[in-house]
């Protein structure tokens, strides 16, 4: 069984993170894989603080295992979902897109168990020194807001970098990319495209359906004329920013109104005009199914592999 030092560290069974993404990682998603021995996390981005809150106390109904919620450091309500999470006695935080250094004392203070989401070594090693207990260090494979690096070369630099652990994001989708992120030195693995089609992730159907049918090369990045480059699947829309970002008379206030309020639309609406968030690894997600299904597929498959592998090539 693999097991590392984030199992000990959370309380989890299986080194298995499920992505706190935007708009979708709800309680149902999350407890879902909590249950499953995994660690579940809620997202921040949601119809404000006050219903992040609700989706805290329904998972807190729905499991008795440890979760956590991520807190998207660029939202309006960043500062109010730092202390809200310390009134509902969260105990795990993950965070994404910016550096959480400020609420850090806060909410070591507060007991809580704090693994910012980043994209570079500069970031690892100055979260290290902010008082982290782990990282996720996510590669540019993943789907939503990315950095720059890929996970290959992203895992192992960062793993050189600090002492506490790292668990890696960014393109891990079935056993075959869990058994490389251990190899590369990860003790845990993300996964947020994989969990889209999860029968407790509650999307509209037409986003698993696009989920579904993606194939190697259905997603794209756009908004980095923005600085803040989103990966998301090919569609209608996506073509539509592209074009607007290569346009030169087009105003970086226009392009930051025509996505505003897209990603809800396609997660809740099915929009065909949304944006449909998604990982380079939608192109492997074949099947609907339990979470429960997907985490131990994770972990048993990512066994399976690297015993065989140790069975037949290492002689
Ligand atoms: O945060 C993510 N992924 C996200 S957030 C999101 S919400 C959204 N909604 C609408 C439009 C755009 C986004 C969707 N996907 N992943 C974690 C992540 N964090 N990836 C990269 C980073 C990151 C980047 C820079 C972390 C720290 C960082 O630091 C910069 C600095 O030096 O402050």
């Amino acid at each position: 069984m693999i097991k590392s030092r984030i199992c000990d560290m959370l309380g989890i069974e299986y080194p298995v993170f499920q992505g706190g993404m935007a708009w979708v990682a709800n309680a149902s998603l999350a407890a879902a894989v909590s249950n499953a021995g995994g660690l579940g996390l809620i997202s921040s981005i949601n119809a404000g603080t006050e219903a992040v809150r609700n989706e805290i106390r329904k998972c807190k109904q729905l499991t008795d295992k440890p979760f956590g919620v991520n807190i998207m450091l660029q939202a309006p309500n960043a500062e109010e979902i730092a202390h809200m999470v310390i009134e509902e006695g969260i105990k795990i935080l993950t965070t994404g897109a910016g550096s959480p250094a400020k609420y850090m004392p806060m909410w070591k203070a507060a007991g809580i168990k704090v693994i910012p989401v980043i994209a570079s070594v500069a970031m690892a090693v100055k979260m290290e020194r902010a008082g982290a207990d782990a990282v996720v260090a996510e590669g540019a494979e993943a789907g939503g807001h990315v950095g720059e690096l890929h996970t290959m070369p992203l895992i192992p630099q960062i793993v050189d970098a600090v002492q506490i652990p790292v668990v890696a994001a960014g393109g891990i989708c079935d056993g075959r990319g869990a058994a490389a992120a251990f190899m590369l030195g990860a003790e845990g693995v993300q996964v947020g495209t994989r969990f889209l089609v999860a029968d407790e992730c509650t999307i509209h159907e037409a986003y698993k359906a696009k989920v579904l049918k993606a194939t190697d090369i259905s997603t794209t990045v756009t908004g980095k004329t923005l600085g803040h480059p989103v990966r998301s699947l090919k569609t209608p829309f996506s073509r539509e920013f592209a074009k607007m970002e290569s346009n030169p008379d087009t105003k970086p206030e226009d392009i930051l109104s025509f996505g505003t309020g897209s990603l809800r639309k396609a997660v809740q609406e099915g929009d065909e005009f949304g944006s449909y968030m998604a990982g380079e690894s939608a192109g492997m997600v074949r099947k609907a199914e339990p979470a429960k299904a997907i985490v131990e597929d994770l972990i048993l498959g990512a066994e399976r592999v690297l015993r065989n592998f140790a069975a037949t090539k290492l002689a």
